[in-house]
């Protein structure tokens, strides 16, 4: 029986992957006849590159595989590599020091093929049709580590999650093993994703069980030859809730014992295990403080015990308690003091912002702090503030804001990309984490469109100096243009090389409309000018600027953040507030201190700002908030404008999947924008310019109106209870 439901299982993948039902990602090659690929050694690793290019390599020219340890290549590291045309032009060497170089530089030469950047010309044209340019590649990695976080826990569910179920069948494994362990493994490794986290930071300790562990291997040996490493999320009681000990006291010597003998386990299973990722006081989950120790001491004892194996931990810095001090002050309070006080295998992991990945943040402070101790970035790729899997939201914008945005901790040019990748401090501990969107839908990540946030993470992660725009025209191409040989729109026949061309016009203008305006789209309907935190209570979809669930913390409420009154609107964290500009370094300390010279697009953020308040264009800020909220909506109805012509040249299943998507992203626009205009009308009472597009619905109905999560594909239409 089982082994029934396997085949079908296998055989409605392998179907499904054909059809264009997103399954096969940006993935997409041709198959057709076999390319001559020369390499020397064998190995799974080697082997998987020869394979990926004998079936999709369409180039003409022999390619050559070699893993060689001249300077140059020594200089790259085992991960990177060079691609080259030989002198004649006769053939194509791809060269590395280690095996993973090899498969990272084979990935490379089928999405150059992909995305049509081969040609001499880099013209619209098939590949085939003109003449290959000659190579001359050289790439290595900007983070060693670059490691996806699955939120997933081990019932199948997954915290805040839109794509389904979880990919892992833990009730399944270890003896039956899906066939998309192997398909994730081939994703991540052709964008360079080498680092996966399987478990929720929110972890049960029955992660750490022999049962698990042995589920865990399973998945580990899969991902083996493609160079993904696997990382567990721990819980920090897991001594007592596991091991039944009396205490989970980091300094207890029995506690010692016990992550001693449960780390050789985990390393005698997998002996290329990475380590661990923690949780620790924060949100209830238990940590070091329970016992009255310092993070750096909960940290340090895991990373003793990890030594040996050479593990590292992640240390999450998103600690925050419901006191009196500002939110988004609490990580830098708590962590500040405490650099230079972790060992070496200890990374502290930090969200881009100081409160919690919300559409527009400031980058958290905590980046310009913490000199001696390796910091990473954490992003969350799953789309928890930015309209599930409803909305598109090209997150490569975002990311680059927080990438580029310069500390000042060593003067200007401090970027976070440079403290982070090693480059300021010279720390040899590198990494960067995402927080994943990935389900067991057949697309993988919901929307059609949020596979190109999983891409843009990993090319950022590899690259970071990439462009947006770069990626953003590589994810397009390569999942939007016909696959030679096979049939493409409405599955009939290819299309003209006229139409070909137009389609290479709308995909740019994809790019440039659509996808790099998607985000500030989102932030301009949702929450402009510095507003944060004023989604429905819970699972965060929709507006709810008025929440007010008595008896609940007080900095889990809207009104904590956005603090409307008669006299304005906004966080006062200037000098005369909160004081949360001060964490970060001169000049930026003073220039967000200041309502005239902050950002106008963080101005809410830093400050308590009067509805009359004089804008730089012109307007009041109350005006240019309406202006502001209207303007997103008016973007998402261009969104669907811009798809409309897609429908000529994509096949209808991918095509009606967005095309319903951005019906809903635009009737929940309109909910934003009125739902939070006419809340804080109530203090501002002022009208909504009057050339501005009018509300469609109540206030009183959208206060009644309660989401049902279980419902939220469909927008609220009608308010009904
Ligand atoms: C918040 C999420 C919550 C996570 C938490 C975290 O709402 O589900 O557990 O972050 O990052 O954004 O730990």
């Amino acid at each position: 029986m089982r082994i029934i439901s396997i085949l079908t299982f296998i055989l409605s993948f392998c179907l499904s992957s054909r059809a264009e039902d997103g399954s096969a990602l940006w993935l997409r090659y041709a198959t057709g006849t076999k390319a001559e690929i020369n390499c020397r050694k064998q190995s799974p690793t080697l082997n998987i590159a020869v394979s990926e290019l004998q079936k999709y390599w369409k180039g003409g020219l022999p390619v050559t595989l070699e893993v060689n340890a001249t300077k140059e290549l020594r200089a790259l590291g085992n991960e990177g590599y060079t691609i080259r045309t030989s002198a004649d032009g006769k053939q194509i060497t791809i060269a590395s020091s280690g095996e993973q170089g090899v498969l990272y530089g084979a990935y490379h030469l089928l999405r150059l093929q992909a995305a049509e950047q081969l040609s001499e010309s880099n013209s619209s044209a098939t590949n085939s049709d003109s003449k290959l340019r000659v190579l001359n590649i050289s790439e290595k990695p900007d983070y060693r580590i670059r490691i996806l976080n699955h939120w997933d826990n081990l019932d199948g569910t997954i915290e805040r999650g839109y794509a389904g179920h979880s990919l892992w069948k833990w009730e399944e494994l270890p003896a039956v093993v899906s066939p998309r362990y192997e398909a994730y493994a081939r994703a991540n490794a052709s964008i360079g994703i080498n680092a996966t986290v399987l478990n929720n930071v929110n972890a049960s300790p029955k992660i750490l069980s022999d049962e698990y562990l042995q589920k865990v291997k399973v998945l580990a040996d899969i991902f083996r030859p493609y160079g993904l490493k696997v990382y567990l999320s721990i819980n920090f009681s897991s001594p007592a809730a596991l091991g039944g000990l009396p205490t989970s006291d980091p300094l207890n010597k029995e506690v010692i014992a016990w992550w001693k003998k449960k780390t050789k386990e985990v390393y005698s299973l997998i002996p290329d295990f990475g380590g661990f990722l923690v949780k620790a006081n924060s949100e209830g989950q238990p940590g070091p403080c329970d016992y009255g120790r310092t993070h750096a001491e909960g940290a340090n004892m895991l990373a003793d015990v990890l030594k040996p194996y050479r593990g590292i931990v992640m240390w999450r810095a998103f600690v925050y308690s419901p006191t009196d001090s500002d939110r988004a002050k609490q990580a830098y309070l708590e962590f500040e003091p405490l650099d230079g006080k972790f060992r070496d295998n200890v990374i502290v992991q930090i969200k881009n912002g100081p409160i919690d990945f919300q559409p527009r943040e400031p980058f958290s402070a905590l980046f310009g702090a913490m000199k001696k101790t390796p910091v990473m970035p954490e992003f969350q790729i799953t789309q928890e503030y930015l309209g599930f899997s409803n909305h598109l939201a090209f997150l490569a914008p975002m990311w680059k804001e927080c990438l580029d945005s310069d500390t000042y901790v060593q003067g200007a040019g401090s970027t976070i990309a440079r403290v982070t990748d090693g480059s300021l401090f010279a720390h040899p501990l590198t990494a960067i984490a995402g927080v994943t969107n990935i389900g067991d839908d057949i697309n993988w990540c919901g929307h059609p469109f949020a596979q190109a946030n999983w891409y843009a993470f990993g090319r950022l992660a590899w690259k970071h100096s990439l462009s947006s725009e770069e990626i953003g025209e590589e994810w397009l191409k390569q999942t939007f243009l016909p696959i030679a040989g096979q049939p493409s729109r409405n599955s009939v026949n290819e299309i003209s090389q006229k139409e070909r061309q137009q389609l290479h016009s709308q995909l740019s203008l994809l790019n440039s409309q659509l996808l790099q305006e998607s985000r500030e789209a989102v932030v301009d309907y949702m929450m402009p000018l510095g507003l944060h935190h004023i989604f429905a209570w819970g699972h965060h979809y929709g507006p709810e600027p008025w929440c007010d669930i008595p008896g609940a913390r007080p900095d889990w409420m809207p009104s904590y953040y956005h603090r409307a009154d008669d006299g304005g609107i906004g966080f006062d964290r200037s000098s005369k507030g909160s004081n949360a500009t001060a964490q970060y370094h001169s000049p930026l300390c003073e220039q967000l201190d200041n309502v005239d010279t902050c950002p106008e697009n963080l101005l809410l953020w830093f400050h308590h700002v009067p509805w009359n308040h004089r804008m730089k264009s012109g307007r009041t800020l109350w005006a240019e908030l309406c202006y502001a909220y209207d303007r997103g909506v008016q973007e998402t109805r261009n969104f669907q404008k811009l798809w409309a012509p897609m429908e000529k040249y994509i096949d209808p299943e991918r095509f009606r999947d967005v095309q319903h998507r951005l019906k809903i992203q635009t009737r929940d626009a309109v909910w934003w924008k009125d739902a939070c205009l006419l809340y804080f009308q109530q203090f501002s009472k002022q009208p909504i310019p009057y050339e501005l597009e009018r509300p469609v619905h109540e206030l009183k109905d959208m206060m009644e109106y309660k989401l049902n999560i279980t419902n939220f594909e469909c927008p609220p239409y009608g308010f009904t209870r």
